[in-house]
C-alpha cells in the first residue's frame, strides 16, 4: 500500500472512529445507566392544540419545568429553535424528523425535518415514525432508511417510532404485531425503539426479547396516576430501557411530581406504591 493510499485509510478510520464515539457518547447521555424517561412534546403537529389546557398550552413552560429532571424532550424543529434560543432545554433534545396532523385522514408521516437541522440544534438523536401496516408503510420505511444512513453519518443515534396500525392490523395492542413493528426498527438500524404497550409484562417481553435494540414504551391517553405507574412498572419489569412519556407526565395536574415518581421507577426499580409518594408532596 502506497503511502497516500495508508493515509487516505488512516484518515477515513479516524473520521468513522469519531462518528462511531460521537453517537456512542450521545447514547450515553440519554441514557445514563442504561435506562431513560424521555419526554414527548411533539402532540402540538400530531393532535393539535386540543391536547393542552390553558396552563400548558405554551411549550416554553413544560420545557422549563420538565426538562432539568429529564433524560431527553422530543420535539419538533420549531419548538426545538424557541428552546435553543431561549436556552430553556436543559436536557437532550432528540428531534423529530417526521410529523403529521391528525386533520389529514391520510395516516402518513412526511419527512418536515433533516439530520442537518439536528445538528445544528444540537440534538444528541433523531426520531421519526412508521406506522407498520399501514396503506404508506414502504414509503415510510424508505424514510426511515434513508434517515438512518444519514443519522449514522453524523454520528447521532435514531429513535424509531414503530406503531401498528392502519389496516393491515387488526388489533394495535397485540404483543405479535407489537414486537414484529419493533424488530423492523431494529432491522433497519434503529438505536432504540419506541413502542406500544402491550397490556401485560409477559407479552411485554416477548416485544424487548424481539427486538435487539433497547426497547421504551410510549405513553398514551391520559389515565389515572396509578395507573400509569403500573405501566411504567410493567414495562421496567419486561426489560424495556425505559419510557417516553407525554400526555400522562405534562398532562397530570402534578407534572413534576409525576415525572420523579416515573423516573423513580425506571432508575431506581421503586415501586408503584413507593413512587406514589411523589404525587402526595
Ligand atoms: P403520549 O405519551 O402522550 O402518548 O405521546 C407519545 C406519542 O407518540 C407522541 O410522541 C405523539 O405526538 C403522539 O403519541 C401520537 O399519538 P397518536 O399516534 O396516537 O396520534
Amino acid at each position: 500500500m502506497g503511502f497516500c493510499e495508508s493515509l487516505l485509510k488512516l484518515f477515513i478510520e479516524k473520521i468513522w472512529l469519531s462518528v462511531f464515539m460521537g453517537k456512542r457518547e450521545h447514547f450515553r447521555k440519554i441514557f445514563p445507566d442504561g435506562k431513560t424517561v424521555l419526554i414527548a412534546l411533539d402532540h402540538g403537529l400530531e393532535h393539535g392544540p386540543s391536547d393542552f389546557s390553558a396552563g400548558n398550552l405554551d411549550p416554553r413552560k413544560i420545557i422549563k419545568l420538565l426538562s432539568p429532571k429529564a433524560n431527553g424532550f422530543i420535539l419538533q424543529k420549531g419548538i426545538a429553535e424557541i428552546a435553543r434560543r431561549e436556552n430553556i432545554l436543559k436536557c437532550p433534545l432528540i428531534l423529530k424528523l417526521t410529523g403529521r396532523s391528525s386533520l389529514s385522514p391520510n395516516q402518513f408521516q412526511a419527512v418536515v425535518a433533516s439530520v442537518e437541522d439536528a445538528l445544528r440544534l444540537k440534538a444528541d438523536a433523531v426520531a421519526a415514525t412508521v406506522y407498520v401496516g399501514e396503506k404508506e408503510e414502504a414509503r415510510m420505511l424508505s424514510q426511515l432508511g434513508e434517515i438512518q444512513s444519514q443519522a449514522c453519518k453524523a454520528g447521532l443515534p435514531l429513535l424509531a417510532f414503530m406503531y401498528p396500525r392502519g389496516p393491515g392490523i387488526k388489533n394495535p395492542r397485540d404483543a405479535g404485531v407489537i414486537a414484529y413493528a419493533s424488530r423492523i426498527g431494529g432491522e433497519l438500524g434503529a438505536d432504540f425503539v419506541k413502542t406500544y404497550y402491550s397490556g401485560n409484562t409477559n407479552s411485554f417481553r416477548q416485544v424487548v426479547l424481539s427486538c435487539p435494540v433497547p426497547v421504551v414504551a410510549a405513553g398514551g391517553k391520559k389515565v389515572s396516576s396509578r395507573k400509569a405507574l403500573e405501566e411504567v412498572r410493567s414495562v421496567m419489569d419486561a426489560g424495556a430501557a425505559g419510557v417516553a412519556v407525554g400526555r400522562n407526565v405534562w398532562q397530570n395536574n402534578n407534572p413534576v411530581g409525576m415525572l420523579e415518581a416515573v423516573y423513580s421507577i425506571v432508575h431506581k426499580g421503586y415501586s408503584v406504591e413507593k413512587a406514589m409518594g411523589f404525587l402526595k408532596k
